[in-house]
């Protein structure tokens, strides 16, 4: 096996060249300069023919997955109380939980398990909200930090509408938390940055935003919330805030709803013309998390009208109200979801394809970390290697439907190798 960032792999190549274009290469070449990807080829060109080859047999080998929406401390309740809507959810499961965090020992136990998950896991990139509590949120980043994964990792704002157990006791203690954990995360981890997560416009007063877009401007990091996922919450975020003119106007207004703050929004089921109109210009991500929305009844979000209109998207598995950390299982779950909504709610948008979810884990969500989620020349080298052998089929199947099948059938056992930059994660 290659040690160092040179190198080039054979197998069976399965990439997005863009949303539309899914670029398959049997027993092809990929070559690594660098840490970056230098080009795929179906014949070794000479001039690499000196570089270390790893033969990877009949294996799949495709770009990491990005997860742009998951919750950390959550992971602890995957699979308990599935019952409820967001805002009881919220108060009954998530709260209570996300407060023992406060619990340094817990915390280390808890994001031990959620670090080793996610390394194993077909994910490169992610997106992580912690808990308001900064000592936890640093053991966070530094446990995602020695899984050699690219991530950003979120201290969470709130200051209202939760219990006191699980509350920030002002906008200036939230504000002065959050300074003083970005002067210490800021520069001290290689691949662990930080992102501004003001948990949600319910969670935050006019006074914390006012405060966190301050820190936005002054340390100009991206930023992470939840965005018109359930209609009580919506209804809610009116009464709140009556000058905004919809639910992302709340955050434009501090400045907190992309450019110049690079900002991923989870969810977007109710998204309004004016709200979209309003992402497309500032380029807005949209984390979509069907599985979360189906366990929460939040709705389905019309991802088929936000692909078409060539706007910023991922997916996101969200645990815990997504139960599992696994992008292909949320492929599959964007097809599936987007069907019933074809068939139910609006025949007009058609159901998203199989080459479109894969889309979205890779290149789609990847774009928010930079040049990833591909084997285009330049893209950073974050690669996984799946063995579907032990999924059998009675006739040959081309890459694409091997791919499908993968991406239906498989689980982290199917995972023989994870790279990011060109660097072996396992
Ligand atoms: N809004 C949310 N939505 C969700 O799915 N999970 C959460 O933890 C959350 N907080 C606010």
């Amino acid at each position: 096996m290659a040690d160092n960032n040179n190198f080039v792999f054979k197998g069976n190549i399965c990439y997005s060249e863009d949303i539309h274009l899914l670029r398959t290469v049997e027993q092809g070449y990929l070559v690594c300069l660098e840490g970056k990807t230098e080009g795929v080829y179906k014949e070794l060109p000479e001039q690499f023919l000196n570089l270390p080859l790893t033969d990877w047999g009949d294996m799949l080998i495709t770009p990491g997955l990005t997860d742009l929406h998951i919750h950390a401390p959550q992971f602890s309740f995957r699979g308990l109380n599935m019952d409820l809507e967001l805002l009881d959810w919220l108060n009954t499961n998530t709260f209570p939980e996300e407060a023992k965090y406060i619990d340094l020992d817990y915390a280390k136990k808890a994001y031990q398990i959620f670090a080793d998950t996610m390394k194993r896991s077909a994910t490169t990139r992610a997106c992580i909200f912690a808990t308001i509590h900064r000592p936890a949120t640093q053991v966070l980043m530094d446990l995602m930090e020695e899984t050699g994964l690219r991530t950003m990792v979120g201290k969470v704002n709130m200051d209202r509408n939760s219990p006191d157990f699980y509350c920030e006791k002002s906008p200036k203690e939230s504000e002065r938390e959050t300074i003083e954990w970005l002067e210490q995360v800021m520069s001290k981890y290689k691949h662990v940055s930080p992102i501004l997560t003001p948990r949600f416009i319910p969670s935050c007063t006019d006074e914390l935003m006012e405060r966190l877009s301050r820190i936005q401007k002054k340390y100009k990091i991206p930023v992470q919330s939840h965005l018109s996922e359930n209609k009580s919450e919506i209804t809610w975020v009116k009464e709140l805030c009556p000058a905004s003119k919809f639910y992302g106007d709340a955050y434009d207004q501090f400045g907190m709803f992309g450019k110049p703050a690079k900002t991923v929004m989870a969810h977007c089921v109710y998204s309004t013309d004016e709200e979209i109109d309003l992402m497309k210009k500032q380029g807005v991500y949209i984390a979509h998390c069907p599985e979360s929305n189906t366990n929460l009844s939040s709705g389905i979000a019309p991802v088929r009208a936000y692909l078409d209109q060539k706007m910023n998207i991922g997916l996101g598995t969200d645990v815990a109200a997504g139960t599992g950390e696994s992008i292909f299982r949320a492929m599959a779950e964007a097809v599936s979801v987007s069907k019933l909504r074809w068939r139910l709610v609006d025949e007009s948008l058609k159901p998203v394809t199989m080459e479109e979810a894969f889309y979205m884990g890779t290149l789609g969500g990847g774009s928010f970390f930079g040049k990833i989620g591909s084997f285009i020349k330049g893209y950073e080298f974050d690669a996984l290697i799946l063995d579907d052998s032990s999924l059998p089929h009675p006739q040959p199947l081309s890459l694409k439907e091997r791919l499908e099948r993968f991406i239906y059938l498989s689980d982290d056992r199917h995972i023989k190798g994870k790279f990011t930059e060109g660097s072996r994660i396992f």
